[in-house]
């Protein structure tokens, strides 16, 4: 493989020096972006685009020939686990992710396979090795999954939920069948992260996009043991370098604390906690990703740029600091805005960091 060009986010990631801050974008590629319609429209459907490793490549490209961002991530989805495993996933217009079957009781958990990784989501590896391939060392690529609780939350809702009553349900009344689930899920977003791993992925990021509509008790029990097994679990060096992990809970506030005593490498903030604070509660034991409002990216150019300033200004001096939204970007922003975020963060973070 081609030497890595731009080792700035893997720098980061590992608390190591740096010139400047690195920047990337959740869901920077994604619906704002008319040439990421245009593909998608080409592919079909969500799935089929995902699918297809040359077009999953185009779309992954396509913010970097845009942007100055120093990661690519992976452009696939995190609920292609639970489809491997047997759900059939689908996307129908407008409404979001649904599933064929769902799971409801212990009996369907125990009846759930772990499938093999490569049989059933080589498809991801391929877009992985095709993607390293593409982007020729100029900065490393971010390889994901979700988290097991926040996948369970769709498998046993069959998609997108307000009150997650289902899974809520099944957690209070059947705790054990719950610990089940998420233990199976654990074991095989294990393999997938390594399988992206070992196929190119230089760090992976584990979203669990609804850690905290937990109690704390049950923050413990479903969510964070979730992402503990997975830590646990990956490949921590490979191919001469560190692959480091991100956990990100979206809402985790003081919970950064126990998150990171996991032994993962970084934390993901989302933009309700200061980044100084969030600092203070980890100790300085990971660095942290994050965590500028994806809603500011609807004000003038401006306020993006103050509003970035804070962000930098609110992590401070020294490394280990990651520029990125505190969650995806919106699909109705002006692609124009996001330049002028990037453009503010490598103007403005030098100061940050000691000249080499
Ligand atoms: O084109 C379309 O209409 C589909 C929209 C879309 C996109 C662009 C979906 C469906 N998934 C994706 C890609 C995606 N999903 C990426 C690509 C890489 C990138 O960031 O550029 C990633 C990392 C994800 C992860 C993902 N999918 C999460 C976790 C991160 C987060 O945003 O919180 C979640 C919860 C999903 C489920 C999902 N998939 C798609 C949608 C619209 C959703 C959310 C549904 C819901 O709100 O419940």
């Amino acid at each position: 493989m081609s030497e890595l060009k731009n080792d700035l986010l893997l720098r980061a990631l590992m608390r190591q020096p740096v010139s400047r801050t690195p920047a990337w974008m959740m869901r920077q590629a994604g619906r704002y972006l008319p040439e990421y319609r245009a593909t998608r429209a080409e592919a079909g459907d969500f799935m089929s685009l995902c699918r297809n490793a040359d077009l999953a490549c185009e779309v992954t490209l396509q913010p970097l020939r845009r942007y100055a961002f120093d990661a690519a991530i992976l452009f696939s989805d995190i609920l292609t686990v639970p489809d491997a495993m047997g759900l059939g996933l689908y996307f129908s217009a407008g409404e979001g992710p649904r599933f064929e079957r769902r799971i409801e009781r212990a009996a369907d958990v125990e009846k759930l396979p772990v499938p093999d990784v490569e049989d059933t989501l080589g498809y991801v590896t391929n877009a992985v090795r095709t993607i390293r391939g593409a982007l020729e060392g100029s900065v490393p690529l971010i390889g994901f999954a979700g988290s097991p609780w926040t996948v369970a939350t769709y498998m046993v809702e069959g998609g997108s939920s307000k009150n997650y009553e289902n899974i809520k349900g099944l957690l209070y009344s059947d705790p054990k069948a719950a610990d089940a689930l998420i233990a199976k899920l654990a074991t095989v977003t294990t393999n997938y992260l390594n399988a992206q791993i070992r196929a190119g992925a230089q760090a992976v990021m584990v979203f669990d996009t609804w850690g905290s509509v937990l109690e704390p008790e049950a923050y413990r029990r479903f969510s964070l043991s979730g992402m503990q097994a997975i830590v646990d679990g990956l490949i921590r060096h490979h191919d001469g370098r560190d692959v480091p992990v991100v956990l990100f809970t979206k809402g985790a506030g003081t919970r950064l604390n126990i998150m990171s005593e996991t032994g993962c490498d970084a934390l993901g903030v989302d933009w309700t906690t200061d980044l100084a604070e969030a600092r203070e509660i980890t100790g300085d034991r990971v660095a942290l990703q994050g965590n500028m409002d994806p809603s500011l990216l609807y004000a003038s150019d401006d306020a993006i740029r103050a509003g970035v300033k804070r962000v930098l200004d609110s992590y401070g001096d020294g490394p280990g600091h990651v520029f990125n939204l505190g969650h995806g970007i919106h699909p109705e922003i002006d692609p124009s805005k996001v330049g002028v975020m990037v453009d503010t963060v490598r103007e403005y973070s030098p100061r940050f960091h000691s000249p080499g």
